[in-house]
């Protein structure tokens, strides 16, 4: 068992330490391909594993509720400034402790209870607070989803990409409040613009959830959304490689009340070892070498796709402009689910998530589709050459899925690959 360079912290606590230790060995021997996952940098978890976790500063800088705030004030400070330059935004809040905190602040803000919302259906690509039936979002505002286009098999006509005429026809029918737009699984580049316009059309609000995809719009791989939407809000930890948490970014005239909906409406006192640790990762990821980073999870998810597909897996909308590649498994094999492929591939060293895919007549907890992303890996420096090894490995377990010894034998050359690519041998800040 390798030892992991925070062991030092904790040594009085062997149960923690050991656990630690098993968690440090499962994410450098094994292949981390949860498309919301990344490896933080050691700069970001010192941060996140600092004193500061101490501090109590229920408000914001300058304006806090308790006393001895004043180093805590520059560093939220720091954060704020950092974020704004990155995204060339007006306000930013980087207090959320999640996603979704950061979603449910935004409709605190600029919605009243029922008013209506249209975003992106669940099963289709889109998030839980999007307005799943299964989020507290749904019960409290009206939301109307859209959809992707139906599949296609003629390469000419783009199939399972987002459907603008459906955007546009809801969006005229139902006069919503609030149009989101941003996906959760999907592989297609997502463009603000035409978003915008259809708010324009119908007087709407434009809010962007770019929790997948930040860190690919500050490296510049993907369009910033900022210059569109009223409100981008976003996770720190996908391809952005942060801390755990949230962001908001806004325009000046919604900052107060986006504040406001965060401290006090949402949340209590904010973690400011998080915000350190975000204000380290903003500073990361205005760095050139990130720009060269993200440009690269691109690049291999191209060639991961492309490898996946020759192996005879689906790619749904038949490509990847991002760092996911989401697969419908059916094409494999007709009696594959995403469940077990899920379960095979964990036997065999290689972490991923089954997926639904539009339309799948497979409930969400059984599916038929796999979503795999490229973020973390690349982070340990694989490139396109090992992520087509990888699309072969992930073949060749789901394929021989009965016998133990082939599963086994995956296992071992994952082992191998992971010893030439140890994530934190790898960063060049
Ligand atoms: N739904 C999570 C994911 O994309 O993995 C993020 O909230």
């Amino acid at each position: 068992m390798t030892s992991s360079p925070l062991d030092r912290w904790i040594t009085n606590d062997d149960e923690v330490t050991a656990l630690l230790a098993r968690e440090w060995d499962r994410q450098t021997s094994t292949l981390q391909l949860i498309a919301s996952e990344n490896f933080a940098s050691p700069a970001v978890m010192a941060a996140t594993g600092s004193i500061l976790t101490n501090k109590y500063s229920e408000g914001y800088p300058g304006r806090r509720y308790y006393g001895g705030n004043q180093v805590v004030d520059e560093i939220e400070e720091l954060a704020r400034h950092r974020l704004r330059s990155l995204f060339g935004a007006d306000h930013a809040n980087v207090q959320p402790h999640s996603g979704a905190n950061a979603n449910v602040a935004v409709y605190q803000a600029l919605l009243n209870p029922g008013d209506t919302v249209l975003a992106m259906r669940l099963d289709h690509g889109g998030h839980l607070t999007h307005g799943s039936p299964a989020s507290i979002t749904s019960k409290i505002w009206n939301f109307v989803s859209y959809g992707v286009t139906p599949r296609s098999d003629d390469p000419a006509v783009p199939g399972e990409v987002i459907d603008f005429d459906n955007v546009r026809d809801l969006a005229h029918a139902h006069r919503p409040k609030l149009i989101i737009a941003g996906a959760t699984a999907y592989a297609r580049r997502i463009d603000p613009a035409p978003f915008r316009e259809i708010a324009d059309e119908v007087g709407a609000l434009l809010m962007f959830d770019s929790a997948h995809v930040a860190g690919l719009i500050a490296g510049g791989s993907h369009p910033n959304p900022v210059p569109y939407a009223d409100v981008v809000t976003f996770t720190t930890h996908k391809t952005l490689r942060g801390p755990r948490g949230g962001a908001i970014l806004s325009r000046e005239e919604f900052a107060k009340k986006i504040d406001s909906a965060v401290f006090p409406g949402q949340q209590g006192g904010p973690l400011e070892h998080a915000i350190a640790a975000k204000a380290v990762a903003f500073k990361e990821a205005s760095l050139p070498s990130f720009s060269k980073y993200t440009d690269q999870i691109v690049a291999n998810s191209r060639a991961f796709g492309a490898a996946l597909t020759s192996e005879g897996f689906r790619m749904v909308s038949g490509g990847t402009e991002n760092h996911m590649v989401l697969l419908d498994l059916r094409e494999f094999d007709a009696e594959l689910t995403g469940k077990e492929a899920q379960e095979v591939l964990d036997r065999a060293g290689i972490t991923t998530n089954r997926n639904q895919i539009p339309d799948d007549p497979r409930s969400p907890f059984i599916t038929s589709g796999l979503r795999v992303g490229t973020a973390a890996e690349t982070t340990a420096g694989l490139g396109e050459q090992e992520f087509a090894t990888v699309a072969a490995l992930m073949a060749r377990a789901l394929r021989h899925r009965a016998d133990d010894g082939a599963i086994d034998q995956v296992h071992r050359d994952v082992a191998t690959l992971c010893r030439d690519f140890n994530p934190y041998a790898n960063f060049l800040i």
